[in-house]
């Protein structure tokens, strides 16, 4: 976690917020000093505006793009003052952001919120959650038309150097209209990297477990918004409190939203150290149940997918590795030629795994599930269309059994145990048959317990960067 949202359908590599911020010294630069805004100068512990120019630029070139988590509702906590990452005052007591300019009249107060003291504390209420301080962070007047003016020329200014779209912060307390007009107020994407300027594609990070007044259907007008049930869900499953067979209806009948409203993803960087939405869900520290989590979530149709990348970390405040200056370690230690991270770098998404099983999806975009299969328990398969097919095993026993892959005959790459290097496969080798038909036999002991194969890997295909 370190920047932002680097997508690849969806790969999320590097999270945060891009915008100038509070410096907090105590705990020393946590993660989540990114979440106080202090303007909305692009300057941060991860560089200035021109070097974030010249990311999205080098990134867009190589197809990569970028998504920015724009934290809109609140800035800094209300307590203390001090100088933000670019050099701008701020105060929290005075509701004073010059930087911006935000002063107290931009900020919700006494005529808005009254739960006495300022701060959220009955999520049973929604004007509550929404006009009062979300743990004491100074709450946007995002009703009054300045506010939002200065939010969309932030996020116009972004859209100018060439993202495309966003990650909206806590939009569960801002009003659903407030965050249509800003919406409403966004240009379409440069036209120098996204021909005839799309607009943006936003998604909304709305916590919804249940049992609050508000719910995240009251936003998918908008825009997608994350599905939090989706981790917590598959994590059961995975850590076999819940047989794998009932996945065949994963989705819609498993009281989700629609697939075209959610953004899903096993864990994000809140969830994952206990911090919103809290824990119950995998992460890299379980990485045999996680990629097995994973390598379902992106081998199945249901929601737009993100791949969350990490930090290894000890306490849930840490931030990243940093350097003696707390200036942010580089992933690499040696040759870039070495896909996998050092230096405290987790990197999820260099994992073979996972990043072959973002290409399977790439692949089999468009495609029904089809050709189930489970034996009553923890084994489970399932082909998309005649494209790509996936056995996994989740049961204590081993899986050896032909199955039906759906696909056409061929000598098809696993590409989870390697992958297809344009002649030959690295890893195991699947056999499909005329029928249809191949022979999978997965043990229960393996560190990647699972299969998949798809017509991208098939051997004597040309290979295709599908990244
Ligand atoms: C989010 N999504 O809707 C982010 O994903 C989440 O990481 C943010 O909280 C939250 N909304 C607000 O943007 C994080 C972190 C909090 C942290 C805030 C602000 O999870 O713990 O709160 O950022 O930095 C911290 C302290 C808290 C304190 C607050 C204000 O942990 O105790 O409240 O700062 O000083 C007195
Ligand atoms: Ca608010």
């Amino acid at each position: 976690m370190c920047k932002y949202f680097l997508i690849i359908h969806i790969l999320r590599k590097k999270s945060h917020p891009d915008t100038e911020n509070r410096v907090v010294t105590s705990p020393n630069r946590p993660w989540w000093e990114r979440y106080q805004p202090v303007s909305y100068k692009l300057v941060t512990r991860s560089g200035n505006e021109a070097q974030f120019t010249e990311m999205v630029q080098r990134c867009n070139k190589a197809n990569v793009r970028i998504y920015v988590d724009a934290v809109i509702n609140h800035m800094t906590g209300a307590g203390g003052q001090g100088t933000g990452t670019g050099g701008s005052h701020w105060d929290g007591g005075a509701l004073s952001y010059p930087g911006v300019p935000f002063s107290s009249w931009d900020f919700n107060g006494n005529n808005e919120c009254h739960s006495g003291d300022m701060n959220i504390h009955n999520y049973g209420n929604k004007d509550e959650v929404r006009n009062c301080r979300l743990v004491s962070l100074t709450d946007l007047k995002l009703g009054k038309e300045f506010v939002r003016s200065k939010i969309a020329e932030y996020m116009n200014h972004l859209i100018s150097i060439g993202v495309a779209g966003f990650r909206v912060d806590a939009p569960k307390h801002m009003w659903p209209g407030d965050l249509q007009n800003i919406y409403g107020k966004l240009h379409g994407l440069n036209s120098q990297y996204f021909p005839g300027s799309p607009r943006p594609f936003v998604f909304q990070e709305v916590i919804d477990i249940g049992g609050e007044a508000i719910s995240a259907s009251e936003y998918t007008g908008c825009a997608r918004v994350t599905n939090f049930i989706f981790g917590i869900k598959l994590a059961q499953v995975f850590r076999r409190q819940n047989a794998a067979k009932y996945l065949r209806t994963w989705g819609e009948a498993w009281s989700m939203p629609k697939t075209t409203d959610v953004v899903v993803f096993i864990d994000n960087h809140d969830n994952q150290r206990g911090h919103g939405g809290r824990g119950g869900v995998l992460t890299h520290s379980d990485p045999k149940r996680y990629k097995m989590a994973t390598a379902f979530m992106l081998a199945h149709p249901y929601g737009f997918t993100r791949v969350m990348s990490s930090f290894s970390f000890g306490s849930s405040d840490e931030g990243p590795p940093h350097n003696g200056d707390m200036s942010t370690k580089n992933v690499n230690w040696g040759s870039i030629s070495d896909l996998s991270c050092g230096n405290g770098w987790v990197c999820e998404h260099r994992w073979r795994e996972i990043y072959n099983m973002v290409a399977f999806r790439n692949v089999v975009m468009g495609t029904n599930m089809q050709h189930w299969w489970d034996n009553g328990n923890y084994q489970i398969a399932f082909s998309r269309g005649n494209k790509g097919f996936i056995a996994i095993n989740v049961e204590t026993s081993d899986l050896n059994r032909n199955l039906q892959t759906g696909l056409p005959q061929g000598t098809y790459c696993d590409v989870i145990s390697g992958s297809y290097d344009g002649s030959k496969c690295t890893g195991t080798e699947v056999h499909v048959n005329g029928d249809g038909t191949a022979h999978f036999n997965i043990r229960s002991s393996s560190d990647d317990p699972m299969v998949a194969i798809h017509i991208g890997a098939k051997k004597g295909s040309q290979r295709k960067v599908t990244t």
